[in-house]
C-alpha cells in the first residue's frame, strides 16, 4: 500500500512548526487515532499569491473538489479523495499537520518531472544509466528538475519548460539562443514517454495539500543528442549534473522511485 516517510516527521519545511508524531501503523485515515492533535499552519508567503487558492473559509471560493476546476485540476491521480468538515484530505494519510503550509491549492498540487537519461559515456556495454538533476535550492538536495503545471498547461509541456528553466536556465537565454535550442532539441523532447503518475512524498505535504506529478523520460540512446546540451542551473535551482543512477543515490521526496523506474525499463536483466 502507498505510504509516505518524508512528509511525516520533524518541522516543517522553512517553519518552526513540528509535525504530531504519526506512527507507521497510524497513517491511515482508516485506522482510529484518538490522540491525534495535529497543528495547522499555513505559510504567511503564499497570501495572495496568484498561483495559490484563497483561505479555505473564504465565503466566495467554491472550489471543485475531484473536478476539474476551471484550469485548475483538482482531480487527484490516486481518485477520488475524500473531504472531511469541508478540507480534503491527503489520499495517503496523515502526515501530522493540517493547513496547506507553503502549498498553493487545497488537495491535489500538480507538477511534472522530466527525466533525462543517457549511457554514461566512455563505459562500454551501456552499464550505467545517467540522468540528469538539480540542486534544489530550498533543501540542497539532488532532485529532478520537475515544477509545478500552470492553470490549463498541458502536463507534458510543463515537463520539458521545467527541464529548460531549471537545468539550461532558459528564462535568462536570448530569444536566439531560446529558437536554436527548439531547433536543436524538438525531436528528442517531443519523444518522451510517461513513467510515473500519482502521489509524491514531498516534504511539503500535510493533511489537506498534497503534490502529485507525472514524470517523463527523455532518453538518448546513442547519447549524440544530450551531450549538445549546455547545462546551466536556473530558476529555483543552484547546481545541475550528470548523476549515476547508482542503488545508493539519494534524492528529494520520492525521486528515487521514479528514476529506478526508468532504470527498470532500460535495463535487462541477465
Ligand atoms: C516535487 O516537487 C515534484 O516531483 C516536482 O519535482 C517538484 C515541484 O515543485 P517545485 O520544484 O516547483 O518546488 O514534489
Ligand atoms: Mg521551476
Ligand atoms: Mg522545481
Amino acid at each position: 500500500m502507498l505510504t509516505h516517510f518524508k512528509c511525516r516527521a520533524g518541522f516543517y519545511p522553512r517553519s518552526n512548526i513540528e509535525r504530531d508524531d504519526v506512527p507507521d501503523n497510524k497513517v491511515s485515515w482508516d485506522t482510529e487515532f484518538k490522540k491525534y492533535n495535529p497543528p495547522t499552519y499555513t505559510s504567511p508567503t503564499i497570501k495572495g499569491k496568484p498561483w495559490a487558492d484563497p483561505d479555505i473559509a473564504k465565503p466566495d471560493f467554491k472550489p471543485k473538489w475531484n473536478n476539474l476546476d476551471g484550469y485548475v485540476n483538482r482531480m487527484s491521480h490516486t481518485g477520488n479523495y475524500k473531504i472531511l468538515n469541508g478540507f480534503p484530505l491527503n489520499p495517503v494519510g496523515r502526515t501530522g499537520i493540517t493547513g496547506r503550509g507553503v502549498l498553493g491549492r487545497w488537495g491535489p498540487n500538480h507538477a511534472a518531472d522530466p527525466v533525462v537519461t543517457r549511457w554514461k559515456p566512455d563505459h562500454s556495454n551501456r552499464q550505467i544509466l545517467q540522468f540528469i538533476a538539480i540542486k534544489r535550492s530550498d533543501t540542497r538536495e539532488w532532485a529532478l528538475p520537475g515544477g509545478m503545471v500552470d492553470p490549463g498547461e498541458k502536463v507534458a509541456a510543463t515537463a520539458i519548460r521545467e527541464f529548460q528553466e531549471e537545468a539550461l536556465n532558459t528564462l535568462e537565454a536570448s530569444e536566439a539562443e531560446k529558437e536554436s535550442l527548439k531547433e536543436k532539441f524538438n525531436n528528442f523532447f517531443s519523444g518522451g514517454i510517461e513513467i510515473y503518475s500519482g502521489y509524491v512524498d514531498d516534504p511539503r505535504n500535510t493533511d489537506n495539500a498534497w503534490m502529485e506529478t507525472v514524470a517523463y523520460n527523455f532518453h538518448d540512446n546513442e547519447g549524440s543528442i544530450v551531450g549538445e546540451l549546455k547545462l546551466n542551473a536556473g530558476d529555483d535551482a543552484v547546481g545541475v549534473c550528470w548523476v549515476d543512477i547508482t542503488s545508493d543515490l539519494k534524492l528529494y521526496a520520492s525521486h528515487k522511485d521514479i528514476v529506478d523506474s526508468v532504470l527498470a525499463r532500460h535495463i535487462t536483466p541477465n
